[in-house]
């Protein structure tokens, strides 16, 4: 049950998003959370403006090496911000090596979002994420990421077959589990559609708060990785994450201080609460 996890995203020092997120929504899900980090930023690059940006290549052939030498082995290695295209064949280095059998890798191809890539990502970025994803066993995009990886336009028009389409690519290209977020039908909804490559579908349908926050992504798949590595199933760490988002996002909405990220440490009790009533 405890199981030692190695996350590959960046350092926004100050954001609250990826691994100052992943980081304790980890250990609160009761798992060793090794990092990797792929980058310092002074803050994440979504509304801020003069960050700071210090790619962290250059340590890992040393890092890899001494977790070779020490036979550290992960149970799964979970990916979200990289510093650059080619950390990719790193993490392909580290997971072809440094894993126990049957060990999971799930990327989060955190790139983009409302249409747009994140700012210093281009075309050759996307390419090498997803050669990421032709590895991995779960997936974790937005609607964005998901256009992107298969060439779709983007549309703010979420239909049933726009969806479709859009995960039926997914398939085409990458035999991953797709956990798709940003998935709603109805006005004041949105929500999350688990799509295997059996054709199975589970879509798990929440209330939608009408603002955006940075971040949310970021913890939606930790809490999904903490869940699904603590026994839940797809479907179940899916609506658990889902569920854990939310509440940080209620616990933010109406703070007209706090813009950046969501005051995803104050619902850390509930994720707890969840957890343990399910186990
Ligand atoms: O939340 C995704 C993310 C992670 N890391 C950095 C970012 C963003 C989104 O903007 O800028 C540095």
């Amino acid at each position: 049950m405890y199981k030692r996890i190695l996350t590959v995203q960046d350092i926004s020092c100050l954001g609250q998003c990826s691994i100052t997120v992943a980081l304790p929504i980890l250990s609160a899900c009761g798992h060793e959370a090794v990092i990797l980090p792929s980058a310092v930023l002074s803050t994440h690059t979504g509304c801020f403006t003069g960050f700071t940006f210090r790619d962290l290549s250059p340590d890992f052939d040393g890092i890899i090496k001494h977790w070779t030498d020490e036979s550290i082995k992960f149970d799964a290695v979970y990916t979200g911000y990289l510093g650059n295209r080619n950390q990719v064949s790193d993490v392909e280095r580290i997971f072809s090596t440094l894993t126990n059998p049957g060990a999971k890798l799930i990327c989060d191809p955190a790139m983009a979002d409302h249409g747009k890539l994140y700012c210093g990502f281009d075309g050759d970025y996307v390419k090498s994420i997803s050669r990421l994803c032709e590895k991995s066993h779960i997936i974790l995009p937005n609607i964005t990421e998901a256009c992107l990886l298969c060439g779709i336009p983007y549309s703010e028009n979420i239909t049933e077959e726009y969806v479709d389409k859009l995960t039926e690519c997914l398939h085409e290209k990458f035999s991953a589990t797709v956990v798709l977020t940003g998935v709603g039908f109805e006005k004041e909804k949105t929500g999350v559609l688990v799509s295997y490559s059996d054709g199975r579908k589970f879509h798990y349908s929440h209330k939608r708060i009408p603002q955006a926050f940075h971040g949310t992504g970021d913890i939606y798949s930790s809490a999904f990785v903490g869940a699904y590595m603590r026994g839940f199933d797809e479907n179940g760490a899916a609506k658990l994450a889902a569920d854990y988002t939310i509440k940080c996002i209620e616990n933010t909405y109406g703070d007209g201080n706090h813009k950046y990220g969501v005051k995803f440490e104050t619902a850390i009790p509930d994720l707890i609460n969840v957890l343990m009533l399910n186990l």
